[in-house]
């Protein structure tokens, strides 16, 4: 996925870079200030440094994209089921500052799977869809009891499809 929208990217800036390029080119300088001139080799080194900029900024902004959770680390995997109406985590504890890789499907309908710190803030949520596992990357900084609560109407119970992780 990162891949792609890595590659999609640079397409684009290649495209916009030709549109800029061809302005540029074509467009009407003053005769004394001509090719060669100060003006356009003002306009040529502010043009190739934007360049330069926009290649910078988008490898340096598209590194930590967060939906990358294929890299083999020493993540934890924890499989997560919805069901109607309760949850189902393998393992039900997991390690502080270690990273998580929580599997989310289910085997019903459609859930929200939205887990909240000992505070009460909501650290994270994804949908939990039959047929499908969506992943969510996550690395808990502080040990504590985390609510699991269903983030969409599932039911008659879906009020009670209330859980908890435990971060050791
Ligand atoms: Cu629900």
């Amino acid at each position: 996925m990162q891949f792609h929208v890595l590659v999609i990217s640079f397409l684009f800036m290649i495209v916009v870079a030709a549109v800029f390029w061809w302005v540029v080119r074509h467009s009407a300088v003053d005769a004394e200030l001509g090719p060669g001139g100060h003006v356009e080799v003002y306009r040529s080194g502010l043009f190739w440094g934007l360049v330069v900029l926009g290649i910078v900024v988008a490898i340096a902004t598209l590194q930590p994209w967060p939906y990358d959770v294929s890299a083999a680390d020493d993540a934890v995997t924890v499989t997560t089921t919805g069901s109607q109406w309760s949850w189902e985590f393998v393992p039900q504890q997991v390690p502080v500052g270690r990273p998580i890789i929580f599997k989310v499907t289910s085997n019903g309908v459609n859930h929200g799977f939205g887990v909240y710190d000992p505070d009460g803030t909501m650290v994270f949520q994804t949908q939990a869809m039959p047929g499908y596992v969506n992943q969510v990357r996550y690395t808990f900084t502080k040990p504590g009891q985390y609510r699991v609560l269903c983030m969409e109407y599932c039911g008659l119970v879906h009020h009670d499809m209330i859980d908890k992780i435990e971060v050791k």
